[in-house]
């Protein structure tokens, strides 16, 4: 079902537009206004939207004409592809529950689930817990974005000899290129993914070589932890030093306020992390982290990425969220403090879910914020998005008004994943927000791109 809407800036006026069967180019002459589709939710995936990402469209998706994304449900659990055509039209294709992975059944995806997208092998990733075929264990499923195929690699099942550490939710991930370390066999030509669950770290060198049939033998170290940091969050994989080697960065926490109040941004290099003859069989200590970061509250890098906001400088910035005090932070490249980013609405989850990426042409990325539990308009967890331009050192809202839905429901948390996705080959960017069973896509957003992709004008 689609059902094309429009919103005023500011107002956020969602107002039904017309049926589906609308041609968008009805719209043509609304040159002050925002234009979003928004997609609901197919097969009954109750919250489809969990997660979005964009994916690159090429000649084998929509040859260059639109947008291709990726869309997680989580109950029940299910995979979706959205795409986008040059007549800015959708079509969504779907697998879910046993079907996705026929070895073995799995449990429901969390509410925040682990997930990445590599843009570059058009792949994707996400992280859950085996269900009734196994006894629970970790494992992360890649997708090749094209066609929903599981062929890239068999999922990858957490079992080590410690039956605990096994059973360690993903709760990040990242695809990457890492240099070797440990005497882990690394082919070049193949990526390796990095996940974070629980205490533990792995680094899964060349994750997509078939001939790997023991996830065993995975590298993987285990972090100190103290009850008040025995949470992992997100991870994030770059050159955060500025010594052209990648770091890996991870969020720790505790897991309940009554455990801790503050939590942790861990930068890891990549030799802290992999160590000789410790696999996720039988995992050793991770050296200590060479950079710890506290924050003062419990969920530090809920949300992370990195990102050059200045594209002159090739170490990158840090962006960590810590969803339960409103608060972004962010790290650039040789600042001794972080950059604190909030809003006045408590309670809001203001960070989320991040998203980076270029909006209004100019090669520097824009940050994106969700605030999904945002009570804006008096509605009870509506949600809203923020975003914000980088200029010289600091962070500015483009909008005095965030992005929101009006006529809003209870419980529609707008904002709850977000995404930048390239169309077509035009070199411009679109923005795409997630809700409760619902996701939006931008084909015009004044102030950031106020000529419609779709055709330029
Ligand atoms: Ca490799
Ligand atoms: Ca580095
Ligand atoms: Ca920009
Ligand atoms: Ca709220």
């Amino acid at each position: 079902m689609v059902t094309r809407t429009r919103v005023t800036l500011g107002l956020a006026g969602l107002l039904a537009g017309g049926a589906g069967a609308c041609n968008w180019t009805t719209f043509d002459d609304l040159s002050s206004e925002v234009w979003v589709e928004r997609v609901n939710n197919p097969d009954d995936s109750r919250q489809y939207g969990v997660a979005v990402g964009a994916l690159p469209d090429t000649a084998d998706t929509l040859d260059g004409q639109g947008a291709n994304l990726v869309v997680l449900g989580r109950a029940k659990l299910m995979v979706s592809t959205l795409r986008y055509g040059g007549d800015g039209k959708h079509a969504v294709s779907s697998v879910g529950g046993q079907a996705i992975f026929p070895a073995f059944m799995f449990d429901d995806l969390p509410a925040k689930p682990a997930f990445a997208v590599d843009p570059t092998d058009h792949r994707f990733a996400f992280g859950s817990l085996t269900g009734n075929t196994l006894a629970g264990q970790a494992f992360i499923g890649v997708m090749d974005g094209d066609n929903l195929g599981v062929s890239v690699a068999p999922a990858r099942v957490f079992i080590g000899s410690d039956m605990a550490l096994s059973m360690l939710a993903p709760t990040g991930i990242a695809f990457a290129t890492i240099p070797d370390a440990g005497g882990f066999t690394n082919d070049p030509g193949l990526g390796e993914l990095v996940v974070a669950r629980g205490s533990e770290l792995d680094v899964m060198y060349d994750y997509a070589n078939s001939a790997i049939t023991d996830v065993g033998t995975f590298a993987e170290c285990k972090q100190a932890t103290s009850r008040a940091t025995e949470q992992s969050f997100e991870v994030a994989v770059a050159d955060l030093e500025g010594d052209a080697a990648p770091e890996i960065a991870v969020g720790m926490g505790p897991r309940s306020a009554t455990d801790g109040t503050t939590s942790e941004i861990r930068i890891y290099q990549v030799g802290e992390v992999v160590k000789n003859q410790s696999t996720v069989n039988l995992p050793t200590n991770c050296d200590p982290p060479s950079t710890t970061i506290s924050v003062p509250a419990i969920d530090a890098g809920f949300s992370m990425l990195s990102a050059r906001f200045d594209p002159a400088v090739t170490q990158a910035a840090l962006v960590y969220s810590a969803p339960s005090i409103n608060t972004v932070f962010v790290r650039l490249p040789g600042a001794t403090d972080p950059l604190q980013i909030t809003v006045p609405t408590t309670g809001s989850t203001f960070g989320y879910a991040l998203a980076a990426g270029d909006l209004d042409g100019d090669d520097v990325p824009e940050l994106v914020i969700g605030a999904p539990k945002s009570d804006l308009s008096g509605t009870t967890d509506a949600g809203a998005v923020y975003i914000y331009r980088y200029t010289a050192g600091a962070f500015a809202q483009v909008s005095a008004a965030p992005l929101q839905v009006s006529s809003p429901s209870a419980g529609d948390l707008f904002g709850k994943s977000v995404a930048v996705a390239p169309w077509g080959k035009t070199g411009q960017n679109v923005l795409v927000v997630g809700g409760e069973g619902k996701v939006f896509t931008y084909f015009r957003l004044p102030g950031l791109y106020d000529d419609d992709v779709r055709t330029g004008r």
